[in-house]
C-alpha cells in the first residue's frame, strides 16, 4: 500500500494538460463535476487503470471510489470484461442495424427487471429520461412532470429545473439557455415528503404526466427514502393515473440486480437505466410497460432514435459485467461497504466529529454536518469548505473520492480487504487535519 502514499504536489504533467486542455476545452474537461472545481483543485489526468486502481499522468496510484461515476461494479476492466470488448471489437464497433447481443441485454434485463416488459437501448441516461418523459407525456396526454430537489436526471432541459419560491409552484430554468416555457410544466417538490407531493398532485388534477424519482438519490450525496416514500408515490401515481418513473441510472443493477425497486418492493411505470448496463461503455436505456413502450417508433407515434443506440461494443461490455454479477457478489460489495462506513461512525465519535455517513449496498458518502441528512435541505447543511479539505488529504493518500459532496462513492468488487483497512488509516488522519 506504501506506493499508495503520494504526495498530491506531484502532479505536474496533469498541471500541464490541464492548461492545454482548457485552451480547447470549456474548463479542460468534457463534464463538469470532473473539473474538482468542488474541491477546490484542478483535476489529475488518467493514464491507465485496472481493477480498484487509476494511475494519473504522474504515475501516482489511487484507490477508486469514484468508478466513472457508478458503471464499474467491477472495477476497471477486468479480464472477462477485457475478452468481451476484444472480441466484440473484431466483429466491427457498430452495425448501424439490430444484431443478437442487443436481443440477449434486452432479455438479461426485462429477466432482472419484472416491471420492464420492453425496453429501448440508448447512448446515455439523459436521452433515457428524455425518451420516459415523452412516452409519459404521450401516454397520459397530459404535460406536467413532478421531480425531486437533490434528483439529477441528466441534461435534457425538460429537467435541469428548479423550484421556485412556493412550494409545488411551476419550474424556473435551472441553467442558462433553458427558456423559462421549457420548465415551465416541471415541478421540483422536497424528496423524502410525500404530503406535498399529494397537494401537488390535487393541485393540478389530470394535468400530471410522469412523478420522476432517483428511488435512492445517488446526485446529492446518497439519500436512501424513507420506507413509506417509494410506497407512497406508487399509490399516489395509481390514484391519480399518472406514470410513476423510477430513474434506476445509478441504483439498476449497483443495489440489487433488480435494482432498488427489487429493494423496495415497488413496480415503477418506466424505469431508466444506463452506466452498469454499459460497464462502462456508452449506454442507457428506458424500458417498462408493453402499452407504453410500444407508443415508440417504428410501431408507435413517439419518436426517438440514435445512430449508436445498442452498440455492439458497449452491449458486449454491458453483457460481460452483468453475467459477472451474482447473488454473491452484492453480499461481498454490501458487507465491505457496511464494514468501512461502521468504523469510520466510530472513528467519527471517537473523535467528536461533526459528519453524518449515508450508505446503501455499496454506495456511501459522507456528510460534514451533524444533521442527519435526508433529502436537499439537509444535505445543503453540510461544510463544502471542510469536504473540499477532507477530499484533499485523502487523495494525497491516494484515496480518490468523488470530486463532490454532492456525489456518491462506490465500491467494487475489485476492492479487497486490505484497501478497507488502507483507507480507514487514511481517513482517520485525513479527518484530524480538518
Ligand atoms: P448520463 O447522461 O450522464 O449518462 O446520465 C444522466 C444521469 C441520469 N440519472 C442519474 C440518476 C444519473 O446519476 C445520471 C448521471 N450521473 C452523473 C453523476 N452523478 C454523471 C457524471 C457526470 O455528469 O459527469
Amino acid at each position: 500500500m506504501q506506493e499508495l502514499l503520494i504526495n498530491i504536489k506531484n502532479a505536474n504533467k496533469s498541471q500541464e494538460l490541464y492548461k492545454k486542455a482548457c485552451e480547447l476545452m470549456p474548463g479542460g474537461v468534457n463534464s463538469p463535476v470532473r473539473s474538482f472545481k468542488a474541491v477546490e483543485l484542478e483535476p489529475l489526468f488518467i493514464s491507465k487503470a485496472k481493477g480498484q486502481y487509476l494511475w494519473d499522468v504522474d504515475q501516482n496510484k489511487y484507490l477508486d471510489f469514484v468508478g466513472s461515476w457508478g458503471a464499474l461494479i467491477h472495477g476497471h476492466i477486468p479480464d472477462s470484461i477485457q475478452e468481451a470488448v476484444q472480441n466484440a471489437l473484431a466483429k466491427g464497433t457498430s452495425f448501424g442495424a439490430p444484431h443478437e447481443d442487443e436481443i440477449e441485454l434486452a432479455q438479461i434485463i426485462t429477466e432482472s427487471f419484472p416491471s420492464i416488459k420492453k425496453i429501448r437501448l440508448v447512448n446515455s441516461g439523459t436521452e433515457a429520461i428524455m425518451t420516459a418523459i415523452r412516452l409519459s407525456r404521450a401516454y397520459t396526454k397530459r404535460n406536467k412532470i413532478i421531480k425531486f430537489s437533490g434528483c439529477y436526471h441528466g441534461h435534457a432541459d425538460v429537467v435541469l429545473s428548479m423550484s421556485s419560491s412556493g412550494i409545488s409552484t411551476l419550474g424556473l430554468p435551472g441553467s442558462a439557455g433553458i427558456t423559462k416555457n421549457t420548465v415551465s410544466e416541471t415541478i421540483t417538490l422536497p424528496f423524502n415528503d410525500i404530503s406535498t407531493t399529494e397537494i401537488t398532485l390535487s393541485k393540478y388534477p389530470k394535468e400530471i404526466a410522469a412523478i420522476l424519482v432517483e428511488p435512492v438519490i445517488g446526485n446529492c450525496g446518497v439519500i436512501p427514502p424513507s420506507t413509506a416514500f417509494l410506497k407512497a408515490l406508487k399509490e399516489l401515481a395509481t390514484k391519480h393515473k399518472c406514470v410513476l418513473i423510477f430513474d434506476e441510472v445509478i441504483t439498476g443493477f449497483r443495489l440489487a440486480k433488480g435494482g432498488a425497486q427489487a429493494i423496495y418492493d415497488i413496480m415503477p411505470d418506466l424505469t431508466t437505466l444506463g452506466k452498469i448496463i454499459g460497464g462502462g461503455m456508452p449506454i442507457g436505456a428506458v424500458g417498462g410497460k408493453k402499452e407504453i413502450m410500444d407508443l415508440l417508433a417504428p410501431i408507435g407515434p413517439v419518436y426517438q432514435a440514435g445512430t449508436l443506440s445498442g452498440n455492439p461494443i458497449s452491449v458486449a461490455c454491458g453483457l460481460a459485467t452483468i453475467k459477472l454479477l451474482k447473488d454473491e457478489t452484492y453480499i461481498y460489495l454490501e458487507n465491505m461497504t457496511e464494514h468501512l462506513c461502521k468504523e469510520i461512525k466510530k472513528i467519527n465519535e471517537e473523535n467528536n466529529i461533526k459528519a453524518q455517513v449515508n450508505n446503501i449496498g455499496s454506495m456511501f458518502s459522507i456528510f460534514f454536518t451533524d444533521t442527519k441528512v435526508c433529502d436537499y435541505t439537509t444535505a445543503k447543511k453540510s461544510n463544502t469548505q471542510k469536504f473540499a479539505k477532507f477530499f484533499q488529504n485523502m487523495l494525497s493518500q491516494g484515496i480518490y473520492l468523488a470530486p463532490s459532496q454532492f456525489e456518491a462513492n462506490f465500491i467494487s468488487t475489485a476492492f479487497k480487504e486490505e484497501d478497507i483497512n488502507y483507507t480507514l488509516e487514511a481517513y482517520k488522519k485525513s479527518i484530524l487535519e480538518i
